[in-house]
């Protein structure tokens, strides 16, 4: 009876938790002779979902029981049935004697069915008759079955509870009793249906008086419940058979009315309970994630995660391994854990949801703390004030450069991220705008470096005639001889000595050594152009000179290197001015 039950308990574990887990672990028993291939990946190498063996998870675990026979030593009697005959055989319980004694632990040793070993409680006839079980798996297991096999006859009214919280919170399994209504206010074998799945009930199908001792109760977790052929699509089963602890109250005896016959001392005797054997049957919670459990360091069992998973139950992703929501793997997706993709350049993401949502639920990812460098939600491209050096893959510690502006020449410092090319003021030019671009001249003038000299110097184009309309045009018109230059600033400042005076505006123009004074700009462009040691002849128009005195000469005025033969035509010129032919 018993190996039957353990094989059909066997077969609904399987069909229910592990489809296709039957050829899976038989291919990797003939490999296992060489190195065994990792079940949680298929040949090429992909994930594929894996499950810890199915286990009887309490063997050789402690067991808490509120009451064992034995101190002190007690008469206790068992009942045997010979056809109609009942014989009793009375024995001693003594705690202090190991060969007389009955501990919890005969509950999960090895189950040898030629030599049973039982757990055995006090006797009883009246309340209180609870006598508790509690079972702690040291972590979260898929139970597929609790069962108790019995030395004594089964108990009347039992209780089967589980913690999803180590023992902090219990919600019931499973009820038995010939009383369900009365002694747990429940409706006996109540139909289960999709909307009450999780819900423990009530049965009294484990009345049956034959055997009267050795009888077993196993409760199936999933038997009955419409959602365990889809189990994979079950959260609520999923939820249901998951279980930390167990515990079992007994809280009736079977006493079959022999407390009201004469010999009732005798009948007490026989009343208690006694188990050989407590078995919970599943497997190491994984979520699909595991093909085991091991001890850590501080000795906890926790799954071996593959899959980029971690935590106990392999139930979140490990870090860095945020790039789509963790999730149970099924048959037939793995759903493993995805890094983030940061190009090398982070240690660190977080998921996104809008993110993920708008990939079309493929990638959610997004990068902290891009070094290197780098910048977005990727580590993709180089950040503000630097470049991509495209020599280098994206990868690369050194794939992004400084922009390396130049002070002066560049409007800012953030240079474009693919050519690294900085902005540049007007008339400069280079990567870093560290030169003046062709027909450009530089200035020395932090705002404008480099001036286009073209069409600055337009008006000094065809300087090198002199006409009388040229003479009137200017307030003054003299000889110089240029001695030297010096840069002030924005300006040039010429000694020059004037050797003759033809014309002359509101400022007057003394000859002798006097100070010229030319725009930085001017000079930079060459407009006019102006050598020390040289003579010229020079036209212009009254200006405020920058200095006390001096006088002024900018683009507009003439500046011409100076021709014996214009002394006379200047004289002429001078003449007709005075006379008033201007
Ligand atoms: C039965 O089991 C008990 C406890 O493990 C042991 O002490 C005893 O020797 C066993 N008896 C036989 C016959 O194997
Ligand atoms: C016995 O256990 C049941 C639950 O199975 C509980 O409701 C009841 O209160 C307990 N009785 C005592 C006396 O502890
Ligand atoms: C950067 O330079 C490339 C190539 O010249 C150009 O296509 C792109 O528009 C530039 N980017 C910016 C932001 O100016
Ligand atoms: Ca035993």
């Amino acid at each position: 009876m018993r190996r039957v039950l353990e094989t059909w308990i066997s077969l609904l574990t399987l069909c229910a938790l592990s489809p296709g887990a039957l050829g899976g672990y038989g291919l990797s028993m003939f490999a296992a002779q060489s190195s065994p291939p990792d079940p949680c990946y298929d040949e090429k190498g992909n994930p594929r979902r894996c499950i810890p063996d199915f286990v009887n998870s309490a063997f050789g675990k402690d067991v808490r029981v509120s009451r064992t026979c034995g101190s002190p030593a007690a008469r206790y009697c068992v009942v045997t049935e010979k056809g109609e005959e009942r014989t009793r055989d009375c024995h001693s319980c003594d705690a202090g004697d190991p060969k007389k004694s009955h501990p919890p632990a005969y509950l999960t040793d090895l189950n040898n069915p030629h030599n049973l070993t039982c757990w055995q409680s006090e006797n009883y006839v009246q309340a209180p008759q609870n006598v508790t079980l509690t079972l702690s798996l040291g972590k979260k297991f898929e139970v597929t079955y609790v069962s108790l096999q019995f030395c004594s006859p089964r108990p009347e009214s039992m209780a089967i509870y589980k913690s999803m919280d180590y023992g902090k919170s219990w919600v019931p399994f499973q009820f038995y009793s010939t009383q369900c209504k009365k002694m747990y206010n429940r409706q006996n074998k109540a139909a289960i249906t999709k909307q009450n799945e999780q819900e423990a009930i009530c049965t009294d199908s484990h009345t049956d008086m034959h055997p009267l001792t050795g009888g077993l109760i196993a409760f199936s977790t999933l038997d009955g419940r419409p959602s365990a052929h889809d189990f994979d699509n079950s959260p609520v089963l999923q939820d249901w058979v998951t279980a930390t602890d167990i515990k079992v109250i007994f809280s009736r005896l079977h006493t079959f009315g022999d407390e009201n016959e004469d010999d009732s001392e005798l009948a007490r005797d026989s009343y208690f309970y006694a188990v050989s054997d407590l078995q919970v049957g599943g497997r190491c919670k994984c979520n699909g994630h595991a093909s085991k459990c091991v001890k850590d360091r501080e000795g906890n069992l926790v799954c071996e995660c593959k899959h980029s998973t971690a935590g106990p139950e392999c139930d979140r992703c490990k870090p860095f391994h945020y790039d789509r929501p963790w999730q149970r793997a099924t048959a037939r997706e793995a759903n493993e854990c995805v890094a983030c993709h940061c190009n090398l350049h982070a240690r660190r993401c977080r998921f996104n949801m809008e993110l993920y949502k708008l990939s079309g639920r493929r990638s959610g990812g997004v990068c902290l703390n891009c070094r290197h460098n780098t910048a977005g939600r990727h580590c993709h491209y180089c950040k503000e004030g630097y470049y991509r050096d495209m020599t280098k893959s994206i990868s690369h510690r050194r794939a992004c450069k400084a922009c390396d502006c130049h002070p002066v020449g560049a409007a800012g410092k953030t240079c474009n991220q693919t050519t690294g090319q900085c902005p540049c003021k007007d008339g400069v030019t280079g990567i870093t705008c560290n030169r003046c671009a062709k027909g450009y001249q530089q200035s020395r003038s932090p705002i404008a470096p480099c001036i286009n000299c073209e069409s600055h110097c337009k008006a000094s184009k065809e300087k090198m005639k002199i006409t009388m309309k040229k003479y009137c045009k200017k307030d003054y018109a003299v000889q110089v001889h240029v001695l030297k230059g010096d840069k002030a600033g924005e300006w040039w400042k010429f000694t020059v000595n004037i050797i003759s005076v033809y014309k002359q505006g509101e400022h007057r123009i003394r000859r002798g050594d006097q100070l010229l004074w030319v725009r930085a700009k001017d000079v930079a462009c060459k407009c006019p152009k102006i050598k020390p040691g040289r003579k010229y002849l020079l036209l212009g128009v009254d200006d405020d000179s920058p200095g006390q005195s001096g006088v002024v000469a900018d683009k507009g005025s003439l500046l011409i290197p100076w021709k014996d033969l214009w002394g006379r035509r200047l004289r002429k010129f001078q003449q007709r001015g005075k006379r008033g032919k201007c």
